[in-house]
């Protein structure tokens, strides 16, 4: 037995020996070293053989094994080595295109606001989306028989205590502010806001606001006005005409509306409602209107990004088509 397996051993040695590739490579090893090669074969054999042989052949045995072994695993790197080498790259090949994702439109235009109002001394502020009706509406001055408070345009949450409903606007946020934080107060507040709209061009049943608030003592309506202009200057560049006009709402006084055109479109779009804080509004979140003065603001964030990004309909920036999105 012992010659025979130094004859595999001779064997092995040539065979290794003309490998030139991973195919032959694998061909040797399920000659050699598989459950059923060649080797396995010796060592079953062995088991059969009186004890007073087993020292001997298996010691050869274990030789033949290891160096098969060996010889194997070092071909094996050597080749896989080599199928990677440099010089088999081709550089002129096209490479392989990665799609990465990218930040939605809408969430690039509240980060642009957050930066821009922060540089002008505001900091940032969060509320509730599931609001109690006081919060969204009674503390903003809203009468008890205001429309907006009506089923047609609120949603109302099931809630066997309080009225509670998905917030229509971000203006609540102002109410806990003043209640927390003693003036002065420079914060604006991004959220999403819920209302029970008929879908078009211009308007979402969900969206988003940025809220601003800044009370101080002396605050003025020119102070408000110059914020807004250079809000819109920054965001948009010489690319835009802007026109501030008279509104109303119940918790400002006097209110305002600025309306954007961008050179793209012959069409005013409202982007803000805003005005000076009304007393009882004030005085609702425990601040004497004697003492303090403040304007406040709420931006509709996809307008802004509309206007931003020449779309000419709302909708399409949640279609979640990747034609559109991948734009920006
Ligand atoms: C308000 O919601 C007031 N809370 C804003 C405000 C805050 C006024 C503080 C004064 C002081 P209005 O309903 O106009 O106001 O909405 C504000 C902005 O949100 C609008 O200018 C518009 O840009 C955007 N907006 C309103 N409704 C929709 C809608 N259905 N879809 C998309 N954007 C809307």
């Amino acid at each position: 037995m012992i010659e025979n397996i130094k004859q595999v051993h001779e064997e092995v040695k040539v065979r290794i020996s003309e490998v030139t590739n991973l195919e032959q490579l694998e061909e040797f090893r399920l000659e050699f070293l598989v459950k059923k090669g060649k080797i396995q074969e010796f060592f079953g054999q062995l088991k059969e053989l009186p004890n007073e042989q087993k020292r001997e052949v298996g010691k050869e045995l274990n030789i033949l094994s290891k160096f098969t072994e060996n010889e194997y695993n070092q071909l094996k790197q050597n080749l896989e080595e080599k199928a990677y080498t440099v010089s088999d790259l081709d550089l002129t090949l096209p490479g392989i295109k990665y799609n990465l994702g990218s930040e939605h439109p809408v969430r690039q235009t509240i980060n642009q606001m957050i930066e821009i109002f922060k540089k002008m001394g505001f900091s940032v502020a969060e509320g509730p989306e599931a609001e109690d009706e006081y919060h969204n509406f009674d503390a903003l001055n809203f009468p008890p028989n205001h429309p907006a408070r009506d089923m047609q345009d609120t949603f109302f949450l099931e809630n066997k205590f309080d009225k509670v409903v998905l917030r229509t606007h971000t203006s609540p946020v102002q109410i806990r502010l003043m209640e927390n934080v003693k003036p002065p107060i420079r914060a604006i507040m991004p959220g999403r806001v819920y209302r029970n709209e008929t879908l078009d061009s211009t308007h979402l049943a969900e969206f988003h606001q940025i809220e601003g608030l800044y009370i101080d003592k002396n605050v003025t309506m020119a102070e408000l006005k110059a914020t807004m202009m250079h809000f819109a200057r920054v965001m948009y560049g010489d690319d835009i005409e802007f026109r501030f006009r008279a509104s109303f709402f119940p918790f400002t006084e006097p209110s305002a509306e600025l309306d954007i055109r961008t050179k793209h479109s012959n069409k005013w779009m409202e982007i803000v409602g805003c005005g000076m804080v009304h007393p009882n509004v004030l005085r609702a979140g425990g601040i004497d209107p004697e003492e303090y003065t403040g304007y406040a603001f709420g931006f509709g964030v996809e307008r802004i990004t509309m206007a931003k990004t020449q779309l000419d309909d709302i909708r399409k920036l949640y279609e979640n088509d990747i034609r559109v999105l991948s734009q920006f």
